[in-house]
């Protein structure tokens, strides 16, 4: 299956289950942790964007790629995202070029935060998102492997 196939089937597939709901207090399994109501866990391996997706949804129920829409900072990952370096996240812009949209539901994303010169889409080839090192984002080819965080919907 193309990756851009899977992209479609993800959001047919995560649509459908509805919204989710905002619980800031919610309890986390074991080895996830929680921040705005939903629980994260951090890869201890890496892989590309698309085993990463699959990676997430089979890791618990609900399973994603992270769609951080906030400040990095606010999260209190610092210390995770140290050794992570680059770091996969929820959001692609492989169905319409330059047009960023989260892998969840295909809405266009609020909070950006671009490192300098970024997105440059180089080679005409990069089309998923990456934080890099101190938070910053990059678009990068999607058959990278890197650490990726999962989000619990
Ligand atoms: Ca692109
Ligand atoms: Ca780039």
């Amino acid at each position: 299956m193309s990756f851009a196939a899977l992209f479609m089937l993800l959001i047919i597939a995560q649509t459908s289950q509805g919204l989710p709901w905002f619980n800031a207090h919610r309890r986390c399994p074991k080895g996830w942790s929680g921040f705005s109501g939903h629980c994260y866990f951090f890869s201890k391996e890496k892989a590309t964007v698309k085993d990463a997706i699959t990676k997430c949804a089979y890791a618990i129920e609900g399973g994603r790629l992270a769609q951080v829409g906030v400040p990095w900072k606010k999260t209190g990952w610092n210390f995770r995202l140290k050794y992570m370096s680059r770091v996969w996240i929820g959001a692609s812009d492989i169905s319409d070029e330059g047009k960023f949209l989260k892998l969840s539901n295909a809405k266009v994303i609020k909070y950006t935060n671009w490192n300098k010169g970024e997105p440059n889409d180089w080679n005409k080839n990069e089309d998923c998102v990456e934080w890099a090192g101190v938070g910053k984002w990059n678009d990068n080819h999607c058959a990278n492997k890197n650490f990726f965080i999962c989000e619990q919907n």
